[in-house]
């Protein structure tokens, strides 16, 4: 049951109900104890096991554990409370971990982003989390990102991870100190929120404009995390290297790095998804385990066409999902890179659907998983909401014991997306006499560019800002790498091009992987029988233009 020293999850939170809630409990899904607490357990059980691999940096539980209790007493001695939102906005390195670990340790709640994101995202994360605090590197790829930081969080604490850090701003890494006495340790662990607080705020891609706030408990994520690492077979002697972004649901807790630490095994980040980088990490640290999304799979297969001899035979499984895959790659998994492959398909929202390791190919080839509990209640629906036939697609929704019950603070938003406790997903599946779900299409205006969701109408709103431009149109179109990539379409009284809306996005301050891949100017926009913009007619044109262009 909830531990005594409970902190209230704040306002603006849905909590299960209390009916359901007891179920949970009662099943011992949940444990009433946060994720920092889960960590500090599994660190004092293999004290001695290199568990965090960063380039030369090799990090023992012992000293991840030391490093993130030193950096949390330190944060809360400048004003980090527990219960303070920190966005961590940092490229894939050791100190991600350490920050987050340091953040659940404390019972502030971090908030994962990407380093692609600028003023337009990362201002409106912080306004959204009410954030006191944010954790970037001084400079990446060129970007000045404490200059950013400073910009749009005036009042907050801002922390860096690398050598410059400017005047005002806190040196993270010096606050990594790992001598702290045994007390420390012992102070935060008395002090750890119960399982009910929420444990970080994970982004949603699927919704209108910024990315909202997905509240998820260390009850929900805990039990989503340990449940996943079984069905992974992970254990002690799990060795997980991370290619994907660590801002992403998927890497931390898919089981991800968080399901590798909790089994007692090791994280090994990689600098680059790149094949030239990351598969020789595989060889060199004995990789068992890894997770990328479609369009990565695809260059490591090309990649090892050309260069076939490294040796991957540590590698047992890797993970591909975030976005649809094909099974013609997927067919190549086995017998080119000799392990199983395990499909997934997740959302930051809750509901995770692997297949299982001894899986027939025809599952693993063919389907994205079933839902990891037996808790886990599916339903699909017509546009009417009406139930569809047994086999029949339909839009998704989902509810159980680690899918949110609603965005953080967003009521009206709530009221549409969740029905009696019901998320829907905006995504059209059907279901297999197994049991097993094959996503086949999505209801939401979203484009998923590689595993990267973009929200159409955050791309319209922009392009509406280019003079001369009245109408306009966001639309998926299909790319041999990426899957899907945007293409904006638009009516305008002058001459518009491209670049005009890629300067345009640029200064208002988006990322650039939103800019739009193609633009094309019509009359005017097909409209369907209620007066909507006619998406599938504008993805259909766009197909019939591609056709065209490679005739
Ligand atoms: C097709 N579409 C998929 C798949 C997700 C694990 C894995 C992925 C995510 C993730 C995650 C898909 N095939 N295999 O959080 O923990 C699309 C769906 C879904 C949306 C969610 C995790 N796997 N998708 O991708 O919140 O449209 O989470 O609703 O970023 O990605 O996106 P996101």
């Amino acid at each position: 049951m909830p531990g005594a020293a409970g902190r209230s999850t704040g306002t603006g939170v849905v909590p299960w109900p209390r009916r359901d809630a007891d179920r949970y409990f009662a099943e011992g899904y949940w444990e009433g104890r946060s994720l920092g607490t889960h960590l500090a357990e599994t660190a004092r059980k293999y004290p001695d096991e290199v568990c965090l691999v960063d380039g030369d940096v090799r990090l023992t539980f012992r000293e991840l554990l030391a490093k993130a209790d030193g950096a949390a007493i330190r944060m809360s001695a400048l004003g980090v409370g527990g219960d303070d939102r920190v966005v961590v906005q940092l490229p894939n390195c050791w100190e991600f971990v350490v920050t987050t670990v340091a953040c659940l340790r404390l019972g502030a709640v971090p908030v994962w982003t990407m380093p692609q994101f600028r003023e337009h995202e990362i201002g409106g994360i912080l306004a959204n989390a009410e954030a006191t605090a944010i954790v970037v590197p001084d400079v990446y790829k060129g970007f000045d990102h404490q200059a950013l930081a400073r910009e749009v969080l005036p009042d907050g604490l801002v922390f860096v991870v690398g050598e410059d850090v400017a005047p005002g701003n806190i040196d993270l890494r010096a606050q990594f100190v790992s001598d702290e006495p045994v007390e420390v340790s012992q102070a935060l662990d008395a002090a750890a929120p119960n399982g009910d607080a929420v444990a970080t705020f994970l982004l949603s891609g699927g919704t209108t404009g910024l990315p909202k706030l997905i509240p998820r408990s260390g009850n929900d994520l805990s039990y989503m995390i340990k449940t996943a690492s079984e069905i992974c077979g992970f254990g002690p002697d799990t060795s997980y290297l991370v290619v994907l972004p660590l801002g992403h649901g998927f890497a931390n807790t898919g089981p991800g790095i968080l399901g590798a630490l909790l089994s007692g095994g090791r994280v090994v980040i990689a600098p680059s998804p790149a094949p030239q980088q990351a598969l020789p990490l595989i060889e060199r640290e004995r990789i068992t385990a890894t997770s990328a999304v479609p369009a990565i799979l695809h260059r490591w297969i090309e990649y090892l066409d050309s260069e076939p001899g490294l040796d991957l035979s540590t590698l047992e499984m890797i993970q591909i999902g975030a976005a649809k895959l094909d099974p013609a790659l997927a067919a190549r998994v086995r017998p080119e890179l000799g392990c199983t492959l395990q499909q997934v398909f997740g959302m930051g929202e809750g509901l995770l659907c692997l297949t299982r390791l001894d899986d027939p190919d025809e599952l693993i080839l063919h389907t994205q998983g079933r839902p990891i509990s037996p808790h886990d209640e599916i339903l699909l629906v017509d546009e009417e909401g009406s139930p569809v036939p047994p086999g029949e697609p339909g839009i998704l929704l989902v509810r159980g014991p680690y899918t949110t019950r609603g965005y953080y603070r967003s009521p009206e938003l709530n009221a549409r997306s969740f029905v009696d406790g019901w998320y829907n997903t905006g995504d059209i599946v059907r279901v297999t006499p197994e049991g097993y779900l094959v996503v086949s299409g999505r209801e939401k205006d979203v484009i998923n560019r590689g595993g990267e969701k973009i929200n159409a109408e955050e791309v319209e709103t922009f392009a509406l800002d280019v003079p001369g431009v009245e109408h306009a149109a966001a639309v998926a179109m299909p790319d041999a790498e990426l899957g899907e990539v945007v293409c904006l379409y638009v009516v305008a009284t002058k001459p518009v091009s491209l670049p005009d809306v890629h300067a345009l996005m640029l200064a208002a301050g988006a990322a650039r992987f939103k800019l739009p891949e193609r633009l094309v100017v019509v009359d005017e926009l097909p409209a369907t029988g209620i007066g909507k913009v006619d998406k599938k007619a504008l993805r259909a044109d766009i197909a019939s233009r591609l056709a065209a262009d490679a005739a």
